[in-house]
């Protein structure tokens, strides 16, 4: 048995045991690995919350408690007490949180920082309370670019004919047809295979899932599009988080900030070491002049977005008012 079932079996197992009667534990889903930023900050999360109320908090890393989508439906129906999930698969099921979705929306990471942790970040948090989940922080995801295993992308031309894996989002299958890609959406997990058997040419994500994963290992030429900057979650259960009494809360809440603070230290520290190992191993990162070619074609992404949700032009006008 390899590491991975058996981090499986025992998940499964967790799963299948009924709760300790009396003492209160929460199950949380976590896609990455040991040592990830993300990762880390979530057992800081659990020691925090376990040190100073009666909660129990484990989570369960590597994805093995299955992919993303699915594990985003298992919060809100309460099978699962939380997940630290990025906020692009979350827009097929809470229309508002697209708008985190839309290619260049924010113009760096300070900007979305200043906007999440602002009025804007509780316009998304109203909308997924709604929906099952309370967002009580969040996490960087950086910035995302294209990779592929054959060619640099210098131009929007570049990306011409390639089968590029996205996240299960439609707004991603558009964004890579506008630069004449071809979009799959596919799980996480089966990326890397996918790379390496040449069912797609690539994909695009930031230097530490780029680097975590192995894809630098199939797929060498990183081209640094910067096209989407999605901030992530600590998402709890509505049910889960409503059973809580306000102390307990309380500390919950405070530990996810924490662990928020935490992250983003770490994430900066791991974009440069992830880049640095990748091109150590022989990936190919070119810088892209023409930035602002890549965003204009997304002019009809944007006009399809808000001709099909003309309520939430208001909240792409929010984000762009936060200097
Ligand atoms: C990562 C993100 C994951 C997952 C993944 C993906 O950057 O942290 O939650 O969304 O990308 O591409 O599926």
């Amino acid at each position: 048995m390899n590491l991975k079932t058996t981090f499986a079996a025992a998940a499964a197992l967790a799963l299948a045991l009924p709760a300790i009667a009396g003492a209160e534990t929460w199950r949380g889903w976590n896609i990455h690995p040991e040592g990830y930023p993300n990762t880390v900050a979530l057992d800081q999360f659990a020691e925090e919350v376990g040190a100073n109320s009666d909660l129990t908090i484990q989570v369960f890393h590597g994805g093995v408690l299955g992919s993303q989508p699915d594990a985003i439906e298992q919060v809100r129906n309460g099978a699962l007490e939380f997940g630290q999930f990025n906020m692009g698969p979350m827009g097929p099921i809470i229309p508002t949180t697209n708008v985190l979705s839309l290619p260049f929306i924010f113009s760096g990471v300070d900007h979305m920082h200043k906007a999440m942790d602002g009025d804007v970040g509780q316009i998304f948090a109203d909308a997924m309370e709604k929906e099952g989940l309370v967002p009580l922080a969040w996490y960087d995801s950086g910035s995302r670019s294209f990779y592929n295993s054959k060619r640099p992308i210098m131009a929007p031309a570049d990306v011409q004919g390639l089968k590029l894996r996205v996240m299960n989002n439609d707004l991603f299958v558009d964004m890579v047809a506008q630069l004449g890609g071809n979009a799959t959406p596919m799980a996480f997990g089966e990326v890397y295979q996918s790379l390496k058997t040449g069912v797609i040419d690539g994909a695009e994500n930031n230097y530490p899932s780029y680097e975590s994963t192995g894809h630098f290992e199939v797929a060498g030429f990183y081209s640094i599009t910067d096209h989407l900057i999605i901030p992530e979650c600590i998402c709890i259960s509505t049910d889960a988080w409503n059973a809580l009494d306000e102390a307990t809360q309380a500390v919950v809440k405070t530990a996810a900030r924490n662990s928020a603070d935490t992250q983003r230290k770490l994430w900066a520290e791991r974009e440069k070491e992830s880049r640095a190992k990748v091109e150590a191993a022989g990936s190919k990162v070119n810088e892209v002049e023409n930035k602002v070619a890549f965003q204009e074609l997304m002019a009809p992404v944007y006009e399809g977005f808000v001709s099909a949700n003309p309520d939430l032009a208001a909240v792409i006008e929010a984000i762009q008012a936060v200097k």
